[in-house]
């Protein structure tokens, strides 16, 4: 059985869903400049908005002006928490203001309040995939020290703010993705002749030093907060038996474990520091940065699971996508529409091979299956796909916590609510038990309906994960 306080709910991002792009004060952030793209055309990052291009952003699916009407359907389907993040340009429009925008941190006030009416546990990322543009711009984002500061004036405004209204928090969303998509996940334009790892590791040590000291400063600020670190935890098979395959294995998930290692432990690892040799990267660090690591460790981990991979040593080999990265193809697995695997066993791994290794309670924050999903005559939306998907993976992560002892928070399937996709932009690619009446250019009525997966969900959660039917 799952805990009685078992965290059931959804999860979205605030970028991909919000709109409003420029309202009430709002700033520019790196989200508002990615182009929209395709399953086989990348997104494109602008310098700035240029106009005559798409952007999904800055629409959305309009949750800014829609967020009543959206939080009492969770409240309906019998969320206990929602979790979302809070846009850095609606608070510090330009990051580096000293003074917040009294604005953007009313609607957040309201937000929250609406979620705690019905009893909905907010659930908050401080940053996900959106830096402000501005910073990006004059100081190349996470490159920069100077981040720090500013990532710890937002902190320390919204925890001070929400604290009555907030407990739970994650500093980034999937962190490690810096390593594979730098603009999202750090706002990191890669520079032509620039060293890849040098900046991207450097990037990432700004980051955890700003995570662990927004994490003490919370605990101050509140010893009831709980405060998370987020990683993508890509689930790593080796091809064969072979243990060449299995050292490329070892390999592959060992560039993941260095952030949740340095976030869960408060240090890098003797392999850390081997790998950086290896690459010629040379941390800049101050004396203070070490004993910052050290007091700032994170309460439990978040972590998104949507497919697992495939490590070969032998590299030419035909590759399949997944979330964020390419891999061998598994020839034991189904992959979605986009191409990725399906596999709900590799969830009850990742749940162990965390647990085993770090003991503190997990959070899946994000899971589920994007799909296009068909509108029938009578407004109708049959997606017994979508519920076949997340049944498989709630049997499997109940295994993880029944029969494997893991200590599991909660359960927050991505995209409870239709929205766009952080890899494509597009509104096609949809995860939600709710449907948006909205399509990959931009048109469509906004208006909301229930898929079948809603009512499934709502038994779901209802019955506390025991019937999944
Ligand atoms: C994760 C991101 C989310 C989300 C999800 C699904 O990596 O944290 O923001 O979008 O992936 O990916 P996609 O939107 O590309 O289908």
């Amino acid at each position: 059985m799952l805990q009685k306080n078992f965290l059931w709910g959804g999860a979205v991002a605030a970028n991909q869903c919000e709109g409003a792009y420029r309202e009430d004060g709002k700033g520019v952030s790196t989200a508002d400049c990615f182009t929209a793209g395709a399953v086989d055309r990348e997104r494109e990052y602008t310098r700035g908005i240029i106009s005559g291009k798409y952007y999904p952003s800055h629409t959305a699916i309009d949750f800014y002006h829609h967020y009543k009407e959206d939080i009492a359907l969770f409240a309906e389907m019998g969320f206990r928490c929602f979790r979302t993040s809070i846009n850095w340009t609606r608070i510090f429009p330009n990051g580096d203001e000293l003074i917040p925008n009294e604005k953007g941190l009313a609607f957040y006030d309201d937000l929250f309040e609406e979620c705690l009416k019905y009893g909905i546990e907010p659930v908050v990322t401080i940053s996900h995939y959106e830096t402000p543009y501005h910073l990006a711009e004059t100081i190349g984002s996470w490159r920069s020290r100077e981040m720090i500061d500013h990532y710890i004036r937002f902190c320390e405004t919204i925890f001070k703010r929400y604290r009555n209204k907030v407990k739970y928090w994650m500093t980034f969303n999937e962190i490690n993705v810096i390593v594979l998509k730098p603009e999202m996940a750090a706002g990191i334009r890669p520079e032509e002749g620039e060293d890849f790892y040098q900046t991207i590791y450097q990037a990432a040590h700004h980051m955890f030093v700003a995570s662990a000291k927004a994490v003490k400063l919370g605990h101050e600020i509140d010893p009831d907060f709980r405060i998370g670190m987020m990683m993508l935890y890509p689930t790593f098979y080796g091809e064969t038996c072979n243990p060449l395959d299995q050292v490329k294995c070892m390999e592959a998930i060992d560039v993941h474990y260095l952030f949740s290692d340095v976030q869960v432990r408060g240090y890098y690892s003797a392999k850390a520091n081997k790998f950086f040799e290896r690459k010629g990267v040379v941390l800049e660090q101050t004396p203070e940065d070490a004993a910052a690591l050290k007091n700032g460790t994170v309460d439990y981990i978040g972590f998104s699971y949507y497919n697992s991979n495939v490590a070969s040593h032998q590299m030419d080999r035909d590759m399949t996508p997944g979330n964020m990265l390419h891999t061998v193809k598994n020839p034991y697995l189904e992959a979605s529409d986009w191409g990725w695997t399906v596999d709900p066993v590799g969830l009850r791994l990742a749940l162990n091979h965390l647990y085993d290794r770090y003991q503190i309670p997990l959070f899946v924050v994000e899971n589920g299956l994007g799909a296009a999903d068909k509108v029938e005559q009578d407004g109708s939306i049959h997606d017994d796909y979508r519920i076949a998907y997340l049944r498989d993976h709630i049997k499997q992560m109940k295994l993880a916590v029944e029969e494997d002892g893991v200590e599991l928070m909660g359960y927050t399937p991505w995209g409870c609510i239709d929205l766009v996709s952080a890899g494509t932009g597009e509104m096609k690619k949809r995860y939600g038990f709710i449907y948006v009446n909205r399509d990959n250019d931009g048109n469509g009525t906004l208006e909301r309906s229930k898929k079948d997966s809603f009512a499934w969900y709502q038994k779901v959660i209802a019955s506390n994960g025991e019937d999944l039917n």
